[in-house]
C-alpha cells in the first residue's frame, strides 16, 4: 500500500507560495553560494509573529506575540560577531538598526537651514552610533519579510534547504512566534465572514512540527537554535528538553514572557541542567541587552560544533 505523505508534505501542498517567492529564494541562493566560497558563517534568524488569515481575501487574522526585539537586537549582534545574516522576519516588526528609532518622529531629529536639512544637535552623536554601524554590516545583512504562516514556512524551509550548501557554517535562530494553529486554505471561506451569520465559532487544526524535517532533511549539518516561550515558570526546562529529545538539535533557549528581556534557559543535549543567562542591576544600569549575552554564548557553541564536525 503507498504511504501516506507526511504532515508537513501535505501544509506545502494546501498552502501556496508567498509573492516574490523565487526573487527572495535567489536572493538567500547567492548569499549561501557566496559564504560557501568564502567559508563565512551565515546566521538565518526568525523574527516576529507569524499570522493566520481567518479568510481568503483576508479582513481578520490571529496574530502571535513578538515585537521582535529578540531577532533585530540579535541580527546586529550576530553581525557584530562576524556572520553573515538573513533575517526572516515578519513585515513591519522591528529591525536591526532602525529598532533604535522606533517611536521617535524623525522631524524632531532634523534641522530644516535655507538650503539643506541636517541632524539636529542633540541627536548627532546616537544617529551616528547607529548609523556607523548600519553602513559597516549593511552589505553582510540581507532582509526577507513575512506576514502569514504559510509565508514563513514557505521562507524557512527554501532558506534551510538553500544553507545546506554551508553545512556546519550555518547557524538557524529560530525566534519567530509560529502560530501552532492554522486554518487550511481549502476550509477558509473566499470571503469576509458576516457576522450577519451569529456568533464565529472556529475550527483551527494543527499545524505540523516543521522543525522535524528541518533537522533531519534541510538542514542536517547546520547548528539549530531554538526558542521556547512559556508563561508557567514551572514548565519552562522541561518544555525546552522534551524539544531537544524530539528533535535532536542543538540548543533550545527557554524563555517566559513577562521576563524574556532579563532572564533566559539554555539546554543542549551534553548538559544534564540548564545555563541560565540573567542581565545583573549593574547591566540594566548600563544599557545591556540580553541578546549580546546570548549571541556571545551561542558564538562559543558554534565554533564549537564547527570545529567538531570538521575533525569528527
Ligand atoms: C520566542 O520565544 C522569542 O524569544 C519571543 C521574543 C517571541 C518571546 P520579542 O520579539 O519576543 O522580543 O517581543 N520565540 C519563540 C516562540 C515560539 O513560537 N515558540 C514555539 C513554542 O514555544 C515553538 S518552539 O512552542
Amino acid at each position: 500500500m503507498a504511504q501516506e505523505d507526511p504532515s508537513w508534505k501535505t501544509f506545502f501542498e494546501e498552502n501556496p507560495k508567498p509573492t516574490n517567492f523565487d526573487k527572495n529564494v535567489k536572493l538567500i541562493q547567492d548569499v549561501c553560494q557566496h559564504a560557501a566560497v568564502k567559508k563565512n558563517r551565515v546566521a538565518l534568524i526568525t523574527s516576529g509573529g507569524t499570522t493566520v488569515p481567518l479568510e481568503q481575501n483576508t479582513v481578520r487574522f490571529i496574530d502571535n506575540f513578538s515585537a521582535g526585539t529578540r531577532g533585530s537586537a540579535s541580527a546586529e549582534y550576530f553581525l557584530d560577531a562576524g556572520y553573515q545574516v538573513i533575517f526572516l522576519h515578519r513585515s513591519k516588526s522591528l529591525e536591526p538598526y532602525s529598532r533604535h528609532l522606533v517611536g521617535r518622529n524623525i522631524f524632531d531629529m532634523i534641522e530644516v537651514l535655507p538650503d539643506h536639512i541636517t541632524v539636529g544637535d542633540k541627536h548627532q552623536i546616537e544617529l551616528r552610533v547607529v548609523a556607523e554601524k548600519y553602513q559597516r554590516h549593511k552589505c553582510n545583512l540581507l532582509m526577507i519579510s513575512f506576514n502569514t504562516l504559510a509565508d514563513y514556512l514557505w521562507l524557512l524551509q527554501a532558506t534551510a534547504q538553500k544553507m545546506q550548501i554551508l553545512g556546519p557554517l550555518a547557524l538557524l535562530y529560530l525566534a519567530a512566534a509560529v502560530s501552532d494553529f492554522y486554518i487550511p486554505t481549502s476550509q477558509m471561506p473566499h470571503h469576509k465572514i458576516q457576522s450577519s451569520g451569529g456568533p464565529l465559532s472556529l475550527s483551527l487544526q494543527l499545524v505540523p512540527k516543521m522543525l522535524a524535517p528541518l533537522v533531519t532533511l534541510w538542514a542536517p549539518n547546520a547548528f539549530v537554535v531554538s526558542f521556547k516561550l512559556e508563561t508557567n515558570e514551572t514548565l519552562l526546562e522541561t518544555k525546552s528538553k522534551e524539544s531537544l529529545l524530539k528533535y535532536h538539535h542543538n540548543v533550545v533557549i527557554g524563555n517566559i514572557l513577562n521576563s524574556r528581556k532579563v532572564y533566559v534557559t539554555l539546554v543542549d543535549s551534553a548538559s544534564s541542567s540548564a545555563e541560565e543567562i540573567r542581565l545583573s542591576a549593574s547591566d540594566l544600569e548600563n544599557g545591556v541587552e540580553i541578546e549580546s549575552k546570548i549571541v556571545e554564548n551561542l558564538k562559543i557553541r558554534h565554533e564549537k560544533y564547527y570545529a567538531n564536525h570538521k575533525t569528527g
